[in-house]
């Protein structure tokens, strides 16, 4: 029996399919492979070295910084700029975008990469998973000039790539590039990633609803009846509730056995919490690829104008059943 592809040859024999193949996306997401291995070893250790807990520093959005955060962030941008493949990155943890250095002709690269280097990462104490995000677009400015904002505020539809790592029970790799969805696992023995869940789809019905219940009483009233609706005793309900508190663990759970993710606008929070153009587009675009659907409750996510680096959106995210029956309790209050 033939053995799964690695994730490099996977990426080989998909080249040709991906419409601007020279090369540089294979390159990119070898880049990304390496990063996540590295940011892997240290994820897995947390607990042995001095890199658990608070690094006593903020990010833009005036959240506590972990050190592992900030270690993540470090070793994809590191590995980003050293294999001199993008313009530009724009990450959860850097205030504003990072224009590659013009010195090795960095402007003549085409990609802007946008990222959560650790996502969920209040989870890395409690040794629960969490997870990168990743985001790739072609620049629209002209090749050879200076990267701008423009590169990177960008409707989600206008990614060519798109994925995650999951530094779970295995570590995984995710992504697409418009062509479906597929699933790598690390063996860690030989620090391989292998096709372990080809063309992946959202079930054809899901079970499970994601959300902090504990803003129940900050939430707009479409989706509070929609919370009651999972829990009614009828039909093939109720659902079940289960909530990591990382989104990428969360919507991992959920493409596998079925479910709906919400992050919603609260009396506290009117736009929510997540960031649009590293955490819901990149994980929109997935979700669309593997049959589902994202929205803010009214528009595509994928349809949203951007209009700065870490604008913040609300967020549903599953199966296209599930998130036509909420849509249908939020759009009855407007
Ligand atoms: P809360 C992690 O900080 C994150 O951005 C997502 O990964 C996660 O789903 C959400 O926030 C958790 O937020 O407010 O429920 O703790």
């Amino acid at each position: 029996m033939s053995r799964p592809s690695t994730l490099g040859e996977f990426i080989i024999e998909k080249q040709s399919e991906f419409q601007y193949a020279e090369g540089e996306l294979s390159r990119l997401f070898n880049s990304i492979r390496l990063a996540a291995k590295v940011v892997n070893h240290e994820v897995n250790k947390a607990g042995l070295v001095d890199i658990l807990g608070n690094a006593n520093t903020e990010n833009i959005q005036g959240e506590d910084q972990q050190k592992l955060d900030i270690y993540a962030n470090e070793k994809f941008i590191q590995t980003l700029i050293n294999r001199n493949i993008v313009c530009g990155i724009a990450s959860e943890e850097e205030d504003d975008f990072i224009a590659v250095n013009s010195q090795n002709n960095a402007h003549s690269n085409k990609y802007v990469v946008l990222m959560d280097p650790l996502d969920g990462s209040s989870n890395i104490d409690v040794n629960s998973s969490v997870g990168t995000i990743f985001s790739i677009y072609r620049r629209v400015t002209p090749v050879g000039g200076p990267v701008t904002i423009d590169d990177f505020l960008q409707k989600g539809r206008q990614q060519v790539a798109a994925g995650y790592v999951i530094y779970g029970t295995s570590t995984m790799i995710v992504y697409t590039t418009g062509k479906g969805v597929n699933g790598f696992t690390l063996n860690p023995a030989i620090g391989t990633f292998y096709l372990s869940h080809p063309q992946m789809k959202f079930p054809e019905k899901g079970g499970i609803y994601s959300v902090n219940e504990g803003n129940y009483i900050h939430f707009p009233q479409g989706v509070k009846d929609y919370i009651k609706y999972c829990q009614k005793e009828e039909e093939d309900r109720p659902y079940t509730s289960r909530y990591i508190g990382s989104l990428v663990s969360d919507f991992h759970r959920n493409l596998i056995k079925g479910g709906i993710y919400l992050y919603p606008s609260t009396s506290k929070n009117p736009k929510g919490k997540l960031r649009l153009l590293y955490e819901c587009n990149p994980i929109a675009f997935l979700a669309e690829q593997a049959g589902g659907k994202s929205s803010d409750g009214f528009t595509d996510t994928l349809d949203i104008q951007p209009t700065s680096l870490h604008e913040r959106v609300p967020f549903y995210c599953g199966n296209t059943g599930m998130m036509q029956t909420l849509e249908g309790f939020l759009q009855r209050y407007g």
